[in-house]
């Protein structure tokens, strides 16, 4: 089977890092026709920069990087540093980027690749607030039919809130974007903080990623030592939770990725849930299922995929 061809949309990030390097490591699975940065854990400058310092990490220095929007549609930015650090990729110690951006903006990018290619052929995943991609849909409707599926992490049901008592950070910093999104009609794959934080990196799945001795493999683990400060305080866990890299993983493997095919509508009005993602799982109303709302992993088949691929950069 030909590589899926996806664009990946991004708020790098220390696990935003972890994704992308997955998928530029696995070229036989995934065509990464693009990164389109978004505002979101940093502003904009920091989360451009930061998908420049880790392409240039992979090695992978071909892929086109677009900057995209810098604020969420409707209301102030929201960030993160308080998880990632300043500088939003906290841990290693890796060079400023001598990749330039792209000139041209990442909703042109966005727009302009979708009408290029057949329908129905590429994947988006959105690994930051929606924002990018809900204007590119506004504002140009008949991309959508161009759109395979979108792949996204964002939300949760089980676990809740991140950010709030009720909503998940990155749906939370752009609730408008994310209503688009889940109202466009395209096949939609959701990786809620119900699995992601399932996905822990422990002692020794971190110990893996060191031993590989490379330097992708030493700045991932680097990388996940500092994220998982804030989520050992914050919830007991035995490690950082790797969010983002379910996305890229589930274009690989979805066999290791369960979850239903549910209503998902967004709360964009209330000040105390704003941002929630109101999921249907045990399908008490009749509202018409618009994602698949994934639930659980096989975390070890995840590790395993996640090291060996990484030992290929
Ligand atoms: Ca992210």
């Amino acid at each position: 089977m030909a590589p899926r061809k996806i664009i990946i949309d991004t708020d790098p990030g220390q696990d935003d890092a972890v994704a992308i390097l997955l998928a530029l490591a696995s070229p036989e699975d995934v065509d990464v026709l693009g990164i389109t940065t978004v505002a979101g854990n940093v502003p904009l400058d920091l989360t451009s920069k930061n998908a420049r310092i880790i392409c240039e990490l992979s090695g992978k220095v071909d892929v086109p990087i677009y900057a995209g929007c810098d604020r969420p549609l409707g209301r102030d930015l929201v960030t993160a540093e308080h998880v990632h650090g300043k500088t939003g990729l906290d841990g290693p110690d890796l060079p400023d980027p001598t990749l330039q951006l792209q000139d041209g903006h990442a909703v042109d990018f966005i727009i302009d690749t979708l009408r290029n290619e057949a329908p129905g052929t590429v994947t988006l995943c959105p690994l930051g607030p929606l924002t990018n991609i809900a204007t590119a849909l506004t504002r140009a409707p008949d991309i959508a039919e161009h759109v395979q599926q979108i792949v996204l992490m964002g939300g949760a049901y089980f676990e809740v809130g991140n950010i709030t008592p009720t909503a998940e950070f990155n749906i939370y910093v752009d609730p408008q974007a994310a209503d688009i999104v889940f109202k466009s009609g395209i096949d939609i794959v959701v990786m809620p903080l119900d699995v992601t934080h399932k996905a822990l990196v422990t002692k020794s799945r971190n110990d893996a990623f060191r031993s590989l001795g490379t330097p992708v493999g030493i700045a991932v683990a680097q990388m996940t030592d500092f994220f998982e400060r804030f989520d050992k305080e914050k919830y007991g866990s035995t490690g950082a939770p790797l969010h983002d890299p379910c996305v890229t993983a589930y274009l690989i493997r979805p066999d290791l990725f369960t979850g239903r095919h549910i209503n998902v509508e967004i709360e964009t009005e209330s000040e105390l849930t704003l941002g929630m993602t109101v999921a249907d799982w045990w399908g008490v109303t009749d509202r018409a299922a618009n994602a698949t709302f994934i639930g659980d992993l096989d975390a070890d088949g995840f590790f395993a995929l996640l090291t060996e691929r990484l030992g290929r950069l």
